[in-house]
């Protein structure tokens, strides 16, 4: 395990509103922050906005502003999301700003000098909406359309600077062999296997049909592709463009990228092969998770299904942050297929995962406690029995998939523990045996096994849950506030006698359906 742990989320374009496909990477990002941070680890979670190119231009004209006006407006409005949302993010790189700026054009200038760049004139087929050009084959095969919005492709020609992506065909193949795991899940590495054998295009480095950009060192005319342009946040936020943030270069390489499927080439193709051209080393992971779909059908803003801020306003107004954080976190498209965003599966996700199991659970537990012990945890004469080891292998579980980015299969291992614990209530029936005093060492045994695991299951909980899982910890005298994490989740950090209060945490909500 190394020290630092960095993660990174795609830089968002200015030109559209943040939605659940934003909240959602973010929240993937964070809740990885969250539980590395808790074990102590050095860790950086970068996420901004993407502010240049043509779309921002046009965006900009169309609202009567500036495009840096149109980019400031918006780009505030993603800054307020992620404080809406409590993201936990360390830094918020924006494409305008002048660090960044100066550092894409000391890179660009480095790549020139190591002979990878040159000007030469191209013509292909031209996704105006993504800003990219497409193969023949790929043109081919998505019928001379966009494949995200399905919009005629256009025959484009232009003279250019260009990247020699094709000189790396080998060294990324070779790349991809000794690194299995670079880019998951396994059925995206296999696209992007596929694509590699088709061969490898030079990408345009320059645009000149527009000026919203940063300027081509030595070649004013152009300006540099503001997918080139976007990618190399990843480094600057770091300062390794000019060696200005000295204190930040131990989080490169990045741990993950984590992206959308859209756009995985770029990172996992065009993004490794200017690393490699400069020198530097790549991200240990690209992370391409699927999309979410709305009640059945791709999103969209006509049908009316779109899950915009408005709508998931509502669910957190209604249902709470750690509600929509769980229903995304465990219901959404973290690995190869598209996820469904329907009212009535967020509704009953929160009844069964968080009301009648997390929530149930602990208050059942500190209820008990409250009634039979005055509040104070009983003292366990057994030494916990089964459970420490349970507690132990599942805490290592846990940390396991945490590290390979496993956060559904994390997520499933920490509720699974309270599980256990409803289980352990309805085999040994507490309840009934406290009015047998004879039997009020068992008792004290029973209660004092769940309260303890409740906590451990609360710690584990806590990236995906942090509202409520804080006032868990809280009422339960918060043990081990400060402790390292090694200690924190060794079985015994509830001491007999310590006090805690009765909770309730996720408030029963009897009618689903999306909120007005
Ligand atoms: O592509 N489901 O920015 P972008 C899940 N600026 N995630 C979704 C989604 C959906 N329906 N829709 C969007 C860009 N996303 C570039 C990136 S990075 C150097 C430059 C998420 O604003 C997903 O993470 O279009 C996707 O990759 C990202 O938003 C695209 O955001």
């Amino acid at each position: 395990m190394s020290a630092t742990a960095s993660i990174t989320t795609p830089i968002y374009y200015v030109n559209d509103r943040p939605h659940i496909g934003h909240v959602f990477t973010t929240t993937l990002c964070d809740t990885w922050a969250r539980a590395m941070r808790m074990r102590g680890r050095d860790t950086f979670f970068l996420t901004g906005t993407d502010e240049h190119g043509v779309k921002v231009e046009k965006s900009a004209t169309a609202n009567g502003v500036s495009p840096q006006a149109w980019a400031d407006r918006n780009a505030a409005e993603f800054e307020a999301v992620l404080r809406l949302f409590q993201q936990t993010n360390d830094d918020f790189i924006r494409t305008t700003q002048p660090r960044h700026e100066r550092q894409v054009q000391a890179l660009v200038e480095r790549l020139k000098a190591a002979g990878v760049l040159y000007k030469g004139a191209f013509e292909g087929w031209y996704d105006e909406g993504e800003e990219n050009y497409l193969t023949e084959t790929r043109a081919k095969e998505c019928e001379y359309k966009s494949p995200v919005s399905g919009r005629p492709l256009v025959r484009a020609k232009e003279e250019n600077w260009y990247f020699r992506l094709s000189a790396f065909a080998p060294k990324l193949e070779a790349m991809f062999a000794a690194n299995p795991d670079f880019v998951r899940p396994a059925a995206r590495r296999n696209e992007v296997l596929g694509r590699l054998r088709e061969g490898l295009q030079d990408v345009p480095m320059t645009r000149t049909n527009f000026s919203w950009g940063i300027p081509m060192p030595g070649d004013p005319g152009h300006v540099i592709y503001v997918w080139i342009d976007a990618l190399f946040n990843y480094v600057t936020a770091l300062g390794l463009g000019d060696g200005s943030v000295k204190e930040r270069v131990k989080y490169w390489p990045a741990d993950y990228h984590v992206i959308g499927k859209e756009i995985l080439w770029f990172h996992a193709v065009i993004w490794p092969a200017m690393l490699m051209a400069l020198e530097l080393p790549l991200p240990k992971c690209v992370y391409a998770h699927s999309f979410w779909i709305s009640e059945g059908q791709k999103m969209s803003k006509s049908l009316g299904n779109f899950i915009d801020l408005a709508a998931l306003e509502g669910y957190m107004g209604k249902y709470g942050l750690d509600a929509l954080r769980w229903f995304m976190l465990t219901r959404g498209p973290l690995e190869s297929t598209d996820a469904d965003f329907r009212a009535l599966a967020f509704h009953e996700t929160y009844v069964a995962d968080l009301v009648n199991t997390v929530g149930n659970c602990s208050s059942r537990v500190t209820a008990m406690i409250g009634k039979t012990f005055d509040g104070a945890m009983p003292a366990d004469a057994r030494g916990g029995d089964a459970w420490p080891a349970m507690c132990d292998s599942v805490v290592k579980q846990w940390e396991g998939h945490m590290d390979r980015f496993e956060l559904g299969p994390a997520a499933a291992a920490a509720i699974g523990l309270l599980r256990e614990v409803d289980g352990f209530i309805n085999r040994t029936e507490p309840f009934k045996l406290a009015k047998d005093p004879a039997k009020r060492d068992e008792v004290a045994s029973i209660l004092a096994q769940c309260a303890e695991t409740v906590r451990i299951a609360s710690l584990l909980l806590e990236p995906f849950l942090p509202q409520r899982m804080a006032d868990l910890q809280v009422a339960l005298g918060a043990p081990m506030a400060g402790e390292p994490w090694a200690r924190k989740v060794v079985w015994g950090g509830l001491k007999a006698g310590t006090k805690m209060a009765k909770v309730a945490l996720y408030p029963r909500i009897e009618t689903p359906g999306t909120p007005a």
